[in-house]
């Protein structure tokens, strides 16, 4: 019965009936329209708030959250393409743009001397103005000389390592983990309690088979659904 009710809701948010951040009917006024008890009808609701699709203000009713953002994996895109191909406005706030000495973890990604210098690049990946990711890209400043200038709260990384430092970015390895966040990542992805964040890694590399990237990602976990096409 509660998969009914999920299914009834479910089509209503597909078919725009019930839009983002609208509030749904009460529970009670649920279970009179649809002639199922309150118990099912909560059933129904907690399992869609888990999958992303509802979402709660306390003291205030349940709301239809945000359709989630779909990255497809088999191509290899960048967050403002994401989010453009979706409407929406990409932006970023810089948490931390620097040089540093390659650590051998890194070192060891990228392919090159620990020591060798780098450019870290930490930033808060916003859509229409809402945290959705926060991303912290390494690249080695031998191959992106002067990149610690650029204004990267409106500027695409990807686009700039192609059009001023003729890097042909070619293919990525990318691995995706289920995880808790930490408090630090909650509060600036101002995330709900209780919803987890994709851990993603990238190793993104050039034409020539060259190292150019290397990324730790997350995401949140209500607002992300990655797709990929099995054969
Ligand atoms: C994507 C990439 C990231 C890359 C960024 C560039 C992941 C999992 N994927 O989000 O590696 O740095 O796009 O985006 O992080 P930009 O060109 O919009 O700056």
């Amino acid at each position: 019965m509660f998969e009914q009710v999920k299914t009834i809701l479910d089509s209503a948010i597909a078919g725009g009936e019930l839009g983002p951040h609208q509030r749904i009917p009460s529970e009670r006024e649920l279970s009179v329209a649809l002639g199922a008890s309150r118990m099912t009808i909560r059933q129904a609701l907690v399992e869609m708030m888990a999958e992303g699709s509802l979402y709660t203000r306390s003291g205030k009713g349940t709301y239809v959250a945000e359709r989630k953002i779909e990255q497809p994996l088999q191509r290899l895109t960048s967050f403002t393409e994401d989010i453009r191909a979706r409407g929406s406005r990409p932006a970023s706030r810089v948490l931390a743009l620097a040089l540093l000495p390659a650590p051998l973890e890194l070192a060891v990604a990228l392919g090159v001397r620990p020591g060798t210098e780098l450019v870290r690049l930490r930033r808060l990946r916003l859509a229409n103005d809402d945290p959705l990711a926060i991303e912290t890209s390494h690249v080695a400043h031998a191959l992106c000389p002067g990149l610690v200038d650029v204004d990267f709260s409106t500027s695409s990384l990807y686009e700039t390592l192609t059009t001023r430092y003729g890097l042909t970015l070619r293919s990525a390895k990318q691995t995706i983990e289920a995880s808790e966040a930490l408090p630090d990542e909650r509060q600036l992805l101002d995330l709900p309690r209780h919803v987890p964040v994709l851990r993603l890694h990238r190793l993104t590399f050039a034409d020539d088979g060259r190292v150019v990237e290397f990324v730790r990602a997350v995401y949140r976990g209500d607002r992300y659904q990655l797709q990929v096409q099995l054969r």
